[in-house]
């Protein structure tokens, strides 16, 4: 019986989900995960979110780029940079390896969500990980240097090009995850929490999945989301940058107003509480908290503080 689910991209979303795993068992949450930053190279198909999920439930994920495994070595980028010179996209050895049995999966014919449960079992993950959808989705990035993949605006372009606006390539034919649509079904559900993570171009993919919001609007699930903005910043990451480049204030404010009626209940943190009057102005419930998340004790006291919020809005 799935009580809750995480919507998620990488990683300030992933330490949330690492909290919640501390204190819900496997069976009561669902972990569902962008796939719009997933996508095609060196004949590998890379998923991000997906994998940076994966590595910090299993506690090697490297915790100073965010992206990638610990203890990793760079072998093959060497080689593959005198053969080839095509590494502006870092693949360590042992991600690497991970890439290869995906491909090799899929070459099989297995779908994402087979193969991400597949890693996570052999990564010993036991919380269910899925991929938003198995319909490859990719999000392009409208700049003032025309239009771009995300991991060429993200990675190739450091973020630099002023954007304008997203679009999902595919989402039009895409089928939200089986599981994820069951789980709005379950009775015993109880609340859909929005990780801290970028609205437009990690949470907006998964909610634009076509169907998607009228199911989570019916199943009458109370949401609540996490501002991944702290004191007019992103913890990581370029979403204060897109706030300003969409005319948006770069504060938790404006995150409330992009995810507007659907929201029941938003979580701000404590540098930001001079904004608590404004966002239940605009009708939502606030809870006021510690959200910076450096120790494993801070995300397991985050995900705490939401199951109490949660429990409040409720009664
Ligand atoms: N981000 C970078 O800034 N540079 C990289 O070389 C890079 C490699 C990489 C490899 C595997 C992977 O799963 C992620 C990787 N990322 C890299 C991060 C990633 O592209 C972005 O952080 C996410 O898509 C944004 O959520």
């Amino acid at each position: 019986m799935t009580r809750f689910i995480a919507l998620t991209g990488g990683v300030g979303g992933a330490k949330l989900v690492q909290g919640l795993t501390q204190i819900l068992p496997p069976e009561e949450l669902l972990i569902a995960v962008n796939t719009g930053d997933d996508f095609e190279h060196l004949g590998l198909t890379i998923c991000p979110d997906i994998d940076t999920v994966l590595y910090t439930l299993a506690g090697i994920a490297n915790p100073d780029t965010g992206w990638g495994r610990t203890q990793e070595s760079w072998t093959t980028m060497k080689t593959l940079e005198s053969l080839s010179g095509e590494t502006w996209f870092q693949l360590g050895d042992r991600d690497l390896a991970l890439h290869l049995a995906r491909r090799h999966q899929m070459t099989l014919g297995a779908t994402l969500t087979e193969i991400t449960a597949n890693l996570a079992n052999k990564l010993n993950v036991r919380h269910p990980i899925v991929p938003m959808s198995d319909h490859p989705v990719r999000t392009m990035v409208l700049t003032d240097e025309g239009e771009m993949p995300f991991q060429e605006y993200f990675v190739k372009n450091r973020c630099l090009p002023a954007i304008s606006g997203f679009q999902f390539a595919g989402i039009e034919s895409a089928i939200p995850s089986s599981k994820l649509l069951r789980a709005f079904e379950d009775p015993a559900l109880e609340l859909l929490i929005i990780c801290p993570s970028n609205p437009f171009i990690s949470i907006d993919p998964i909610l634009k999945l076509p169907g998607l919001k009228k199911v989570i609007e019916s199943s009458r699930t109370p949401v609540i989301a996490v501002s991944p903005i702290v004191g007019g910043k992103a913890l990581k990451g370029p979403t204060a940058k897109m706030l300003k480049e969409l005319c948006l204030k770069p504060n938790a404010s404006s995150i409330a107003q992009h995810y507007g009626e659907m929201l029941d209940g938003f979580v701000i943190d404590t540098k930001d509480q001079r904004l608590e009057n404004q966002i239940r102005g605009k009708g939502h419930k606030v809870l006021v908290t510690q959200t910076i998340m450096k120790s494993l004790d801070d995300k397991v006291s985050l995900a705490n503080d939401i199951l109490d919020f949660a429990a409040e809005i409720s009664l």
